[in-house]
């Protein structure tokens, strides 16, 4: 069985077994996985290249150890518990059996319809059940998924299908969205006419029965899949094939495609999960991420399967019919275990604790936070309203790259201290750098983060691009994989994550290159120039920022802001929509040109007392006038 920690001193213990022979130790994790072939050699890496490899020659299929291992000993027990956007509506399981039997219905159906090992297949969905069915089938048979959130788009979709080449995409008619119907299917369409020539197949499930465009390409789920056996031997994998791609947002250019390989994220994933949350048989396990993001992945779909849980998904929002859905959703089903972002805490927590206290909540016995750093009143009124004081909050730090939880309490294991992350898992080795790449020791100190060796589900590279993947993570510092993020080390050791110190910005959990929302204020005919950053916001950590430097001056300037966050939303997605948006006639540059975010970052952020030497900047005078036209109210 895979280890679950159960004492601080057993978790000591482990930490440092897992440091002393990380070969030993992982090996022993991966004992308890159901393996067609046994691997020959645990790791093999080198971060300069990068080249890592784990459970090298090892043999086996993912799905089979979500699913088919689990049929004997809970064959009946509910794998995937589905609660509708609509109260009204009736909620919906799948056990472990059923769940077999509809992924391998799935796969079949993909097969007949000429996917393949190695075959990309694009997910456009919202949470309906046949998502994450839809993932594991490609995983049954070798595909790898690209699930890209349906919240982005079209240009953003097609640019994702073209990056992997996709064969397929599936997608949806219709997605209840809170009080909205949004039309899931015509995106695709739209994405499709934007030159996707790699699309053979469109396979569309039946969700609301709406009115769609019916093309040549087009086939409908319930015709292609239901039919099919409900057998279907799993595809042997090897360790290292591509599981799936997934997109993310950097400091340059567009998202690039980060690669999780089959044996080493099942392993982790597995351990993070049982560990993290101390999941028990017959809880009940619900993680409020959209399987559109890294979340979703590795903790409603493979961490919980694999370990043989009641995983929930949610096709709704926080805040429909009311603020309390979400409490009203756990005391519906005793959740045992409640995952979400600070993001939507702080918006809960704004609409006034009536929504939360008429709940009874008893059934909580660890609450867990991620996308971003969790403020301090956000993690009272968490602890205070939702854990009623009694349910640890594991904090926990991770990435899209990192494939599983890095840095979290351990509930009731180690201590919770707000706002920090506090403690590295098992085998993570972190490490604080200053820019010179000097390692900062002891404690009580400030630094980059960075991690000194392997662990299972590091990304192995980014799709297509293997140099960018060097370049972005393994460059900056020499063998040390770079998060991008600033962490504060306190006298015990505990972790707090600062934020990115690159050009990334983490809006409501989500992260986003500045330079992205540039490139789509750009596309506007009558915009010469923008810059855009982070400022501090009470509901979503960080809003969007844009300066914005006209070809002439703008008449009517609500139109003209209008039409600005229309084609940010047309361009990338609505998440991306500016919320404060500057018109200046010019930007401050340093005499090389590069524009100096550190001032507009002030400015933005209210705070002008330390500027610092401007006097050397290109341009200083531009200063005074972007400061004059400031959308929020300055000081200093
Ligand atoms: C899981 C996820 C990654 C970035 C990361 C951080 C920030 C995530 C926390 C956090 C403070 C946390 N993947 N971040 N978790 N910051 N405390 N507990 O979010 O790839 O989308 O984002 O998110 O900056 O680098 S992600």
């Amino acid at each position: 069985m895979t280890h679950q920690i159960k004492t601080l001193q057993d978790y000591k213990e482990t930490y440092q077994k897992s440091i002393q022979n990380p070969e030993a130790f992982w090996a022993e994790q991966a004992e308890s996985f159901q393996w067609q072939k046994k691997w020959d050699k645990v790791l093999e890496w080198d971060f300069r290249n990068p080249n890592i490899n784990w459970f090298i020659g090892g043999k086996m299929n993912i799905t089979e150890n979500c699913l088919d291992r689990h049929l004997e000993t809970r064959g009946d027990q509910t794998a995937i518990l589905w609660e509708p956007n609509d109260p009204n509506q009736p909620h919906k399981t799948y056990s472990y059996k059923e769940l077999h039997a509809e992924v391998c219905r799935t796969a079949n159906a993909l097969k007949a319809n000429g996917i393949g090992k190695g075959d990309r297949v694009c997910f456009y969905m919202p949470m309906v059940p046949e998502l994450a069915i839809g993932v594991l089938a490609c995983a049954r048979i070798g595909a790898i998924h690209s699930v890209v959130f349906a919240g982005f788009s079209a240009s953003a979709l097609a640019d994702r299908i073209k990056d992997a080449t996709c064969k397929m995409v599936i997608c949806s008619d219709y997605n209840h969205r809170g009080a909205k119907n949004i039309p899931v299917k015509k995106v695709v369409d739209d994405a499709l006419s934007m030159d996707c020539p790699s699309i053979e197949t469109v396979l569309v499930h039946k969700n609301t029965g709406g009115d769609i465009a019916w093309n040549s390409l087009d086939k409908w789920w319930h015709e292609e899949v239901d039919h099919q056996s409900p057998d279907c031997p799993a595809e042997q994998m090897d360790s290292e094939d591509i599981l799936f791609i997934l997109y993310t947002s950097g400091s340059t250019g567009k998202p690039k495609g980060v690669v999780h390989t089959c044996g080493g994220y099942m392993v982790y994933t597995c351990f993070s999960f049982k560990n993290v949350f101390q999941y028990h048989d017959n809880d009940v396990y619900w993680c409020t991420a959209d399987i559109g993001w890294i979340t979703g992945h590795s903790y409603i779909v493979y961490g919980p399967l694999l370990a043989g849980a009641t995983t929930m998904m949610f096709e709704g929002v926080p805040t429909y019919p009311d603020a309390g859905r979400f409490w009203e959703v756990c005391d519906k089903h005793k959740v045992n275990q409640f995952y979400t972002a600070p993001t939507a805490i702080r918006a809960l927590m704004a609409k006034g604790d009536k929504y939360v206290d008429k709940y009874d909540l008893s059934t909580l016995k660890v609450i867990g936070s991620v996308g971003e750093p969790i403020n301090q009143e956000a993690w009272d009124w968490y602890n205070e309203k939702v854990g009623k004081g009694n349910s640890p909050i594991v904090d926990t730090w991770w990435q899209t790259e990192t494939g599983g939880i890095l840095i979290t309490p351990l509930p009731g294991i180690t201590d919770t201290k707000p706002c920090y992350a506090s403690y590295p898992m098992p085998g993570i080795q972190l490490e604080l750098v200053d820019t010179a790449g000097n390692i900062i020791e002891g404690n009580g100190v400030e630094g980059l983060l960075c991690i000194k060796y392997p662990w299972p589900s590091i990304l192995r590279t980014t799709y297509g691009d293997h140099e960018r993947c060097r370049q972005v993570y393994f460059s900056t510092f020499e063998d040390k994989y770079f998060t991008g993020d600033g962490a504060r080390r306190d006298e015990e050791g505990r972790y707090r994550i600062i934020g990115r110190v690159d050009d990334v910005i983490n809006v409501s959990g989500h992260r986003m290159g500045t330079a992205e929302v540039e490139n789509a204020i750009n596309e506007h005919p009558a915009v010469v120039e923008s810059a855009v950053v982070g400022y501090p916001h009470e509901i979503k950590g960080q809003g969007i920022y844009a300066y914005v430097i006209p070809q002439d001056t703008i008449k009517d300037e609500p139109a003209f802001e209008k039409e600005v966050r229309d084609l940010v939303a047309k361009v990338i997605g609505p998440i991306a929509k500016p919320d404060q948006i500057q018109i200046v006639p010019g930007l401050p540059k340093t005499r090389s040109g590069k524009i100096m975010r550190r001032i507009l970052r002030k400015v933005a952020s209210g705070d002008v007392s330390q500027l610092g030497d401007i006097s050397t900047l290109l341009n200083p005078e531009i200063v005074e006038a972007v400061k004059a036209g400031a959308k929020v109210k300055l000081v200093g």
